[in-house]
């Protein structure tokens, strides 16, 4: 016999069902992206110091990362963080670094505790967000660099000859940063950074 009213009660069994799977369905980023980590030992080469920490392709996962490691300020001078799309090594050789280059942006000693993390994690925020239009393809990773001389942070792309994509990535990673119109950033290709040739100005692009 057919009991009235299992209909509805079968209803509202999977609407709970449906609510459940709301709460634990993660929220996909557009790319997976991969964190890595820079420790120097100065007797090593520079390759070896380099340690992919994780990748993620949600935005619980990214906080999650994010609340789970150690600010950038907190780390000592020497160390680096990078984060790179997955299977782009954040490196001048890998085959999509080595024709492209960076906006640079440098900070004083003093900025270490006032702006540095608040910037990296800006910058973070820029990349998983895909925030660059239609030239987000463009975009490889950004690496921060602590320093005692000074901390630096910089967005990498993929062709340094692409003044369109460059000069557009520059504009809105500038006014994402909240840079006053006086403060100038430059962009630097890969090859002359790792060549120092040119080193008095190195600046292929100002924004
Ligand atoms: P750095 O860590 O980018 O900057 O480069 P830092 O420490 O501020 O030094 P400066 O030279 O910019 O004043 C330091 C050194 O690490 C470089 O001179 C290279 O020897 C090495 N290095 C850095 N990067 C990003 C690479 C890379 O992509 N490939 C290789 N092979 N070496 C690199």
């Amino acid at each position: 016999m057919r009991l009235k009213g299992l209909p509805r009660r079968e209803d509202k069994r999977k609407q709970k069902e449906v609510i459940a799977l709301e709460r634990v369905q993660k929220h996909p980023l557009q790319s997976r992206w991969a964190l890595w980590f820079f420790k120097n030992v100065k007797s090593q080469p520079w390759q070896c110091n380099l340690r992919l920490v994780t990748t993620f392709d949600t935005v619980e996962d990214f906080w999650a990362l994010y609340t789970h490691i150690q600010l950038a300020s907190k780390l000592s001078s020497g160390c680096d963080y990078s984060l790179f799309k997955d299977g782009i090594e954040p490196m001048w050789e890998d085959s999509k670094n080595k024709r492209g280059g960076r906006w640079l942006i440098t900070l004083s000693k003093q900025q270490r505790h006032s702006d540095l993390d608040s910037m990296w994690l800006e910058t973070l925020l820029c990349l998983i967000g895909e925030a660059f239009d239609e030239y987000n393809e463009e975009i490889c990773g950004a690496v921060i660099n602590i320093r005692a001389k000074g901390d630096k942070i910089a967005i990498w792309t993929r062709e340094s000859e692409n003044r369109a994509a460059v000069t557009h990535i520059g504009r809105v990673y500038k006014e994402r940063l909240g840079l006053s119109s006086k403060v100038v950033i430059g962009y630097q290709a890969h090859a002359d950074t790792a060549t120092k040739s040119n080193s008095l100005n190195k600046n292929k692009f100002v924004v």
